[in-house]
Order: structure tokens, then sequence, then C-alpha cells
């Protein structure tokens, strides 16, 4: 078989392909972007009408993934790792229904908040929902992962988690293809009641989930890709998941590690492994990139603790990722710092591209609120977050997509009057429009800007589920005709916006202004795209 060289994101999707997907889908989120992206560019995806346009958000993107189960056909989902909380209900809820064809549940984490709000680590949802957990190692790993994920998820009858971390997702290897599988037939499931989560037909299939568990936890006993490797050295017993263990294998590239190593790429922990090691091995260091699960799950089942060493005892940083040097510090071995970064390298804080649009909505938007003092923009997650920055230091929160539309509501409510938020068009379809049927039911006093640049561009550029419907679904929720305003967002509008913009903050209600101009970016994008195309 032929190596092709691929990112770890791109090992999942073409594993996925090879291993008989039907269809992705998915809501952009770095670092788990690429895996969608790969199955839309690729030939053998299009000439096997495999579904992969994006979906509104991770939970819409899940219940779709689950109703392709449903029908009996191999589905992959992918998201960021906040993209799991969104999805958190269908997630959950799909370990008790199960599935018919194999269900791929992909979550890419991103330790040390590279580009995300917080540093989660999706291996506790797995845990969570109960069903079994891949972790790989490296970016082979992941493409065979993908590809035998669904005979995994259609072996239990349930969905299948893999996270990884940012490293390995970007990070670019030659893969060996394996053989590739035809798609299942579409067929329906063997129990015809089992996707009916009554509570009568729930409990029942909880139980099944619980009595699977036995099963679960031999698989990984036995699976693949968890080993125990042997070390002469028993003073120390060493833990390893994920990315972790290449890490740790950096360390010893020129000789075998001393040390005996159980390897977790498949969760829930190999007990089997995990117990020997602990039999055998004086003190136990634990090595994972992202939160100290497997710490703290063998500090709770085996009883000596005091010999588990790891982020919570601080033999290792408690936040942020890990590297081969953190991990060499843990391991006492000399730490090699390579060649000082050059003078001239330099931070650059990241800022809007000179002539986006949102720079004309936060000239203008500063401009019309300063009348009413500071403290009063909600902002959501996109380019626009960057209007936090000087020279705009335009915005007062942004904690979670769709959260503008409702703080602003909740902030009205307290007294804080008029409240104004800033959101996206695709953030606003994600998660905003719910928000604002609340503000619209209760007629908050609200002003909402859905600064409109026909794009996901924070992502790299992605088509947006909002595109040519903003001003429809805002009036198909009930906000007022004549308080959607619309207008292009350019230096010679600037008094016109302005203008709008203080009269809607001035109304005792739900007005949206709607700034509309194509990201600059995506724009050039597309046309060097025609260009090409015509050649
Ligand atoms: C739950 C969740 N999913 C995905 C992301 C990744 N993400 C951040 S901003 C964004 C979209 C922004 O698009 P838009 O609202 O149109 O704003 P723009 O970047 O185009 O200005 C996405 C997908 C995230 N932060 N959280
Ligand atoms: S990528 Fe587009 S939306 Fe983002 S800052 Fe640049 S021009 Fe603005």
């Amino acid at each position: 078989m032929q190596k092709l060289l691929l990112l770890g994101v791109e090992a999942i999707a073409q594993g996925a392909i090879d291993g008989g997907l039907s269809g992705v889908y998915a809501y952009p989120g770095t670092p788990s972007t690429e895996i969608t992206e790969y199955v839309q560019k690729s030939k053998e995806a299009a000439e096997k009408n495999i579904h992969k346009d994006w979906s509104a958000n991770e939970k819409t993107a899940l219940e779709a993934g689950l109703g392709m189960a449903y029908a009996g056909k191999r589905a992959m989902v992918c998201m960021k790792h906040v993209g799991l909380n969104v999805a958190a209900d269908p997630f959950i809820n799909s370990a008790v229904t199960g599935v018919n064809g194999g269900l791929l549940v992909v979550v890419a984490d991103d330790p040390s908040m590279h580009s995300s709000q917080n540093e989660q680590d999706s291996r506790y949802y797995g845990r969570f929902a109960q069903i079994p957990v891949l972790e790989p190692s490296n970016q082979q790993e992941a493409y065979d992962m993908a590809y035998h994920s669904f005979e995994l998820s259609e072996k239990f009858g349930l969905p299948i988690l893999m996270r990884l971390t940012t490293r390995l997702a970007h990070s670019r290897t030659g893969i060996e293809q394996l053989p590739v599988k035809p798609q299942n037939e579409t067929s329906l499931p063997k129990d015809p009641k089992q996707f009916i989560l009554l509570p009568v037909i729930a409990r029942r299939r909880y139980k099944l989930l619980l009595e699977a568990q036995e099963a679960i936890l031999e698989a990984a006993n036995n699976s693949k890709y968890n080993k125990y490797i042997e070390g002469a050295d028993k003073s120390m017993g060493i833990i390893t998941g994920g990315i972790g263990y290449n890490y740790l294998m950096e360390n010893y590239s020129e000789t075998d590690c001393p040390y005996p190593v159980v390897k977790v790429s498949q969760y829930p922990l190999p007990k089997k492994h995990i117990e020997r090691l602990f039999g055998e091995c004086e003190k136990i260091l634990v090595l994972e990139d992202g939160y100290p699960i497997i710490e703290e799950i063998v500090k709770d089942y085996l009883e000596s603790c005091t010999k588990v060493h790891g982020r919570l005892d601080g033999t290792l940083p408690r936040d942020g990722e890990l590297n081969p040097d953190i991990v060499a510090a843990a391991l006492g071995l000399e730490v090699k710092t390579g060649e000082d970064t050059p003078e001239f390298v330099t931070n650059r804080p990241p800022a809007l591209c000179i002539g986006c649009s949102h720079i004309d909505v936060y000239k203008a938007l500063n401009e019309s609120i300063e009348q009413y003092g500071k403290g009063r923009v909600f902002a959501d997650i996109g380019c626009y977050t960057l209007g936090a920055l000087p020279p705009f230091n335009a915005i007062d929160s942004c904690v979670d997509m769709g959260a503008s539309i409702t703080m602003a509501k909740g902030a009205a409510d307290a007294g804080l009057v008029p409240a104004a938020c800033v959101i996206g068009d695709s953030t606003f379809t994600h998660s905003g429009m719910s928000g604002l049927l609340d503000a619209v039911i209760e007629k908050s006093p609200i002003t909402v800007i859905i600064s409109d640049n026909e794009a996901t561009a924070m992502t790299g550029g992605q088509n947006s589920s909002a595109f040519g419907r903003i001003e429809a679904i805002c009036e198909g929720i009930g906000v007022e005709k004549e308080h959607i305003r619309i207008i292009n967002p350019v230096k010679k509008n600037h008094d016109e916006l302005v203008k709008i913009m203080k009269e809607e903050l001035a109304y005792n209600g739900v007005s949206v202004i709607i700034p509309r101009r194509p990201c600059i970016q995506k724009l050039s994008r597309d046309k060097k795209k025609k260009r090409a195309a015509k050649k």
C-alpha cells in the first residue's frame, strides 16, 4: 500500500474514508477543522457521495451523525473541545440510545489554549458517557483508529470518542493506508425502540450500557493500542497516554527507556497493565497531555497514593501542554535547550486585518455608545473578539459562542440599559438565534449588532450557515421589521452607521443592526480560486 504524507487531522479523515465512512458532520474549530476540510477536498469522498457539508453547530452535527448511524451507515462527527459542551446533550444520550451503524466522535483538545477559551480535557466526557475512548499517540495510530473505530462502535453498539491534542492534529508524517472498505447499506436498528428515550426505555438502555462496561474494560485490557513495555529499572514505572508517549520516546530516541512503561491509547484504563506496573515499580510517573485524569483515577483505585507522581503533586506543571523538555525534567534527564530565539523574532499580537469590516463597526460603536458610559458591550467569539484589544477596547465580554446576546439580556434585566452586543454571522446561527428569541419574548432593551462578513472567518473562512438568511431569521423570530437595520460598514457610511446605532441604542426594545461587508481575506482567497479554476 502507498504511503501518504498527512497531518494528524488528515490521517483521521483518510482513515475514516478508507474505513467505510458515509458522512462527516462538523462545525469548524481549531484544531479540528481540517478533518472535515480534507473530506470536502477528497475526490474519493466526492465519488463515494460522502456527506461533507458544515453543520450549524456541534449539537446539530452530532445529532445528524447519530441519525446516519441510526440508519445503519458509518458517520464521523468532528469538533474542537469546547464544541463538545455544545453537543453534550446528544453526546451523553447517544451512549444510552446506542448506535446501529458505527459512529465516531472526534474531538480535538487544545491544551495551552493556543486558540481556545479553556483547556478542558475531553477524556472526562468519554468517562462521563461510559463509552470507549481512543487517544492516538501518533498520526499512524490516528489513521488506524479512525479506520477501525467503526467496527468497534458496531461491536459494542455504542459511539466511540477519539480525543487528540493540538500538536498531533497539526504535525505531519507518512501514513500507511489499509485496504478500502465499502460503505454500509442502509438498515434499521434491530431494536425498533432503542432510540426512543422515554424513561421506561431509557432505563432499560442504561442498564445495557452498564452491563457493557466489563466488556469495554476487557477490550481496553486487550487493545493493541495499549501496551506494557518492559524496562529493567523498577525504581520507577511510567504511565503515559496519547502524545505523552511520543514525548517520552523522544527523550529515549538513542537508547531504550530504562523504566517499564504502560502506554494507554484506549480507555477505560487498562487495569491489567496498570496493576502489574504498580506491583513491580517503586514509584509511578504519569505523563499525560491535558488534565491529570489518569493520575486521578490511579490514585483513586489503587492504594499506594503516595507513589504516584505527575501534575497533581507538581512533578509536572498543572496546566499547559506537555512537551519533550517538560517530560525530560520529570524523568530527571538533562533538558537540552535549543538555540536562543534571534532578536528579530518578536511576538506579534493578533490584530484585525487592515480593511476588515469589524474595524468600521467598532469605530462607530465606540462613538455611539460613549454617552452611556463604559461596560455595556457584550461580545462573542470570532475575529471581532479582537475588538477587545487597543486601539478599540470596544468589548467587555467574550465567554462562549452565543453568550453575547444572552449576557446583554441578563445585564439589561439587571438595569444596565441600554446594553449592546456584537456577534458574527456564523456565531449567530450557531447559538445566537435562541438567545435572540428570549430577548424578543421579553422585549428586552438590547441592541444586537450582527457583524456579517459572510464567512466563518476566524477558523479560515468556511461558509457560514447564516449566509443570505439573517434578516429573515430575525424577522421570523419576531424582531420588529423597522428595527432591523442593514448597512455596508465602509468609511463613507461611518456617520450613517453612528446615526443608526444611536437610534437603536435609544430604542426601548430589541433591535438588530446588520453591518454587512465580506471578509477581505475570504474575498481574496475566493478570487484566487476562481482564477486557478479558469486556468
Ligand atoms: C463551541 C465552539 N465551537 C467552535 C469554536 C471555534 N470558533 C471560534 S470563532 C468561530 C466562528 C466565528 O465566525 P463568525 O461568528 O462569523 O465571526 P468571524 O470570525 O467571521 O468574524 C468558531 C467556529 C468555538 N470557539 N467554540
Ligand atoms: S480574516 Fe476577515 S474577518 Fe478576520 S480580521 Fe481578517 S478581514 Fe477581518
